[in-house]
């Protein structure tokens, strides 16, 4: 255990990416990638992501490590050594935990495939279904239970968000995935959907040709959509990418994201966290990053 103090950037011990912040019972929980320096003779990727990490906000605003929870090397269905570890999520469902997590594959079937583990808590351990789910093909899983207690997974592939309903084990999609309709043009990543006040939100890492990468947001009536591209939550910060997440806790609602800012280098990015507002007709306004 580990504990750090609760300011931009969050933990500065590892390197954290792409954080989905979550809030299980009243409590924080965060569950970022891990950028890591190459190992020495280690023929990295662009990203070097060998594992992942899940933290806690504690008492004191201190942030609880526990550790790696999974390893490159014990992806049931993964390639050993790949240090292709992106994105995860994690989500709630009856009292039960999934962990989401993309990974490249041994079957070599594509460039990533998501995988997925059940637990009885938001830190594990994770019970690792033993091959990906089948008609994904893409990164950065972002999972939603509406209202309904349904469950959605939405992702990046090709450019495009994608999504699909899970069956009730939330280890199948209901049919296939389908091309999520009102995404703007350009390269886009990092889908994160929530709900408020009714509308359906998509969050995603937008990049423009001329200022490279945002967070864009789109609204919708329905969580498979069709959206409407709603504006920018946060312009380009060279941040290197801007996978984030947004969540509510203790009445705030509150944007992570990550910088660089600790490494200087934009493979080695540190997660970090600033609040977020609605305006009344349910747009939000742009978070201006604390960026110190
Ligand atoms: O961190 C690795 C990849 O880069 C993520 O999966 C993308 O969203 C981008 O942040």
């Amino acid at each position: 255990m580990i504990g750090l103090k609760a300011q931009n950037p969050l933990v500065t011990h590892i390197h954290t990416a792409d954080p989905t912040a979550r809030v299980f019972n009243d409590k924080l929980y965060i569950y970022p990638s891990h950028d890591v320096v190459p190992p020495k003779g280690i023929d990295a990727p662009r990203f070097c992501m060998p594992d992942y990490h899940i933290f806690s906000l504690e008492k004191g605003n201190t942030w609880r490590d526990y550790g790696v929870v999974l390893d490159q090397n014990d992806v049931p269905w993964g390639k050993k050594n790949s240090y292709g570890m992106w994105a995860p999520d994690c989500i709630e469902r009856d009292g039960k935990y999934y962990y989401y997590y993309p990974a490249p594959p041994k079957d070599g079937s594509s460039f990533r495939r998501i995988g997925v583990g059940v637990s009885n808590n938001p830190t594990g351990p994770f019970q690792w279904e033993k091959d990906y789910i089948k008609g994904i093909d893409g990164i950065d899983p972002g999972l939603m239970i509406d209202d309904d207690g349904e469950g959605y997974i939405f992702f990046a592939g090709g450019k495009t968000i994608k999504g699909a309903k899970l069956n009730k084990n939330m280890k199948e999609i209901e049919g296939e995935a389908i091309q999520i309709q009102g995404i703007p043009a350009g390269y886009v990543e990092g889908p994160f959907p929530f709900k408020y006040n009714g509308n359906y939100y998509l969050t995603f890492a937008h990049v423009f040709a001329d200022e490279g990468y945002t967070i864009g947001y789109a609204m919708s009536k329905k969580p498979l959509g069709p959206y409407v591209y709603s504006g920018k939550i946060m312009d380009n910060i060279e941040n290197g990418t801007n996978h984030h997440s947004v969540v509510k806790y203790k009445g705030k609602w509150t944007l992570f994201y990550h910088w660089w800012s600790v490494s200087g280098y934009s493979k080695l990015r540190s997660m970090r966290a600033d609040y977020m507002h609605f305006k009344k007709d349910g747009s939000i306004k742009k978070v201006i990053p604390t960026l110190r």
